[in-house]
């Protein structure tokens, strides 16, 4: 494991610090004390199937009902097999017989401060009538369709509309670049891209049309016949006659009647791309029936969400937690889901604590990157502004340290709102340790324990549990409903990656994330990070292998290593190592050009906050980069540990010396 991940074990075993759920909160939850909490947990130990299956038919909408809850295949799993069941139907359709009808679905603000609210009827006849216009453009069950777009509800919208045909959606990030872009556009073999002329963010407009335009060109993404374009920055774009549609003049043409298709519990809802240790971002598969019942049930329990509640996820609807915690799992329970289009800025760094006053937030959701930046900002800011409204406040991204928990419980949640710190990934679909806020006492720092019918162990590499509260890799014993069921068009690599990194020992399968914890004696969860090559920038994984990829793409560089080093606000940043070919010297030119080129190769996100040259990579015998070596250089650190595989030592004599 890195030195990053001992000095957190380490900090971390110190807090002892306990908050019990406050009494006010406990009375009203829908979980509302430990021994509930328990024995939902017991009850889902005991027999996953009937929980699980008892939840379905309670909660959820079915066409028709399945006729097996869990088909585990090792390590293929379906759920509710035979069901028919479409979860559009379920955020939607479903609200409108009841007073719902002209509840707000969607509260929108965009960051020039212009706004909008969609009622559960409003927001359905849009979702039916951009249905309709994808049907138009020969969108078809089964096609996939790409998103990129801001933040404004046609995103939601977007997706919801391909649920609602059963079109699987792969939305990618707006900050990603043109390149980045069409890698997932070629990988999912996408029919129809969905994008905006531009969004605005920090006070400038991305121009999401011009990047479509450039993922396209010389017939990159062969597969794309047709570009759908929402009007939102109003600045001049070039539209591809035959190919560019505005969705303003198609919606002219088009009903607002469109059932929603009865979709298989199997079928797909949509691809995601996320990055992994190795090799290019891996199309994470989430299918129908499994990812309803899971965000639904989530979404419920652990921000105790009910129908009077304003809820506020800050999330990127281009990540998982925009999909499953701004969209599907709120509007499944019939919620107020607001969707922000801007993010904290200097010229509105108390944007937040306006929009928490503006609207009376209740259930706050957001990333420990942004509670640091919130810390440095200072208390002035959420000072200024009433923030009585809220009763809960959600964490997710990264692990919390236990003084930003505390800042957060403190100024932001008037020591009166229980903390839901929530961890879970991209594969998981939603919520798998995470406490519930009216019966779970919280430990800051903590994810605490896991939710019912999830069986998480802290193990060795060879599946093992770990001695008492030693640190191991988390792993996650038995199927749950929300868990991703492939790798898009890759099942040797989900097999590799996620079920026999472990090896099975009597076809006993476990899942492994990819992220080091701790159990304390209580059964805590404290989760140490990454142990794989990702890097966890502001709470976006970065694969190292993308952003090497993506320098030596560049003429100048011969060979590039990247590591993450510990940062104060974003938990780590990009520092990358770098020998250029001969013909080149190092300059601070250089630098900002190669900075240049990872942002448009991925994203300004992976652009590397460092870049240091060198001679020559430490480098094992085999020739691995010995990226721990380089990981204490980055962070200023001696370099301990073993160090005999180094085929030439020389070569950290001249990085220590600052080369
Ligand atoms: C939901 C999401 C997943 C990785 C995960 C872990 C880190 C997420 C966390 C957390 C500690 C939490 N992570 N939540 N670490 N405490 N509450 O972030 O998905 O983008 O796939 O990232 O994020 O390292 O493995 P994703």
């Amino acid at each position: 494991m890195t030195q990053a991940t001992q000095a957190t074990i380490e900090s971390i075993l110190q807090e002892k610090r306990l908050f019990a759920p406050p009494p006010e909160f406990s009375q009203q939850a829908y979980v509302g004390s430990f021994s509930e909490y328990q024995q939902l947990y017991d009850k889902a130990k005991a027999n996953p199937e009937q929980f699980w299956g008892e939840l379905a038919e309670q909660e959820l909408h079915w066409f028709q009902k399945w006729n097996k809850v869990l088909d585990w295949q090792p390590p293929f799993a379906q759920w509710f097999v035979g069901g028919k069941i479409n979860i559009s139907y379920n955020c939607l359709d479903r609200h409108l017989t009841t007073w719902r009808k002209n509840k707000a679905a969607l509260i929108w603000e965009g960051e020039p401060g212009d706004s909008r609210t969609l009622t559960y009827a409003q927001l359905h006849r849009e979702v039916c009538q951009f249905a309709n216009a994808m049907k138009q453009l020969g969108i078809k069950k089964g096609d996939r369709v790409g998103i990129y777009m801001p933040m404004i509800p046609e995103a939601a919208i977007a997706m919801l509309a391909c649920a609602r045909i059963g079109a699987p959606h792969s939305v990618v990030f707006g900050g990603f670049s043109a390149e980045a872009l069409k890698d997932r556009l070629v990988d999912a073999q996408a029919k129809l891209v969905i994008t905006a002329d531009g969004g605005y963010r920090k006070d400038n407009i991305i121009p999401l049309k011009e990047q479509v335009d450039r993922a396209l060109a010389d017939n990159g993404a062969p597969t794309v016949e047709n570009v759908l374009v929402v009007r939102r920055s109003q600045q001049q774009i070039h539209m591809e006659p035959g190919r560019d549609h505005w969705w303003h003049d198609l919606k002219q043409e088009v009903s607002a009647d469109c059932p929603a298709e009865p979709m298989d519990s199997e079928d797909v809802l949509f691809i995601l791309y996320t990055s992994g240790s190795t090799g290019k971002p891996k199309g994470v598969v989430h299918t129908t029936g499994g990812y309803n019942l899971y965000t639904h049930m989530t979404t419920k329990w652990i921000f105790d969400i009910k129908d009077t509640d304003v809820y506020w996820c800050t999330a990127d609807i281009g990540w998982i937690t925009g999909h499953s915690y701004i969209i599907y799992g709120p509007l499944s329970n019939g919620a107020t889901s607001l969707m922000y289009e801007g993010v904290p800025r200097p010229s509105n760094p108390g944007c937040f604590w306006d929009i928490v006053e503006k609207y009376g937030v209740n259930i706050f959701y957001t990333a420990p990157t942004a509670i640091r930046t919130f810390i440095k900002m200072g208390e002035h800011l959420p000072k200024a502004r009433d923030l009585s409204s809220l009763r809960l406040l959600g964490t997710v991204g990264e692990p919390i340290n236990p003084e930003a928990w505390m800042w957060y419980y403190r100024v932001i949640g008037g020591e009166r709102c229980p903390i839901t710190d929530t961890w879970w990934q991209t594969e998981t679909g939603g919520h798998m340790i995470a406490s519930f806020p009216g019966a779970i006492p919280m430990k800051p720092g903590s994810a605490t324990l896991p939710f019912p019918g999830v069986v998480a162990d802290v193990v060795d590499l060879d599946g093992n549990p770990v001695k008492g509260e030693e640190g191991g890799y988390l792993v996650i014993k038995h199927p749950w409903p929300g868990m991703l069921r492939t790798v898009y068009n890759n099942p040797d690599r989900y097999r590799s990656t996620y079920w026999e990194h472990i090896p099975p020992k009597n076809e006993q399968y476990v899942y492994f994330s990819g992220d080091g914890a701790r159990k304390d004696k209580d059964g805590y969860f404290w989760i140490m990070g990454r142990v794989d090559d990702v890097i966890n920038v502001s709470g976006h994984r970065l694969g190292t292998m993308e952003i090497e990829s993506a320098l030596v793409s560049h003429p100048a560089v011969a060979e590039a290593a990247v590591v993450g080093k510990p940062d104060e606000v974003m938990g780590e940043s990009i520092v990358a190592f770098v020998t250029l070919e001969s013909k080149y010297s190092p300059s601070e030119g250089l630098i900002n050009e190669l900075r240049q080129h990872v942002s448009k190769e991925i994203g300004p996100i992976a652009r590397p906050g460092e870049i240091r040259f060198t001679d020559a990579l430490p480098k094992t015998r085999s020739g691995k980069i010995m990226r721990r070596l380089l990981r204490s250089i980055a962070s200023g650190q001696e370099v301990a540990g073993d160090t005999s595989t180094l085929e030439d030592r020389s070569v950290l004599d001249k990085l220590r010396g600052g080369a």
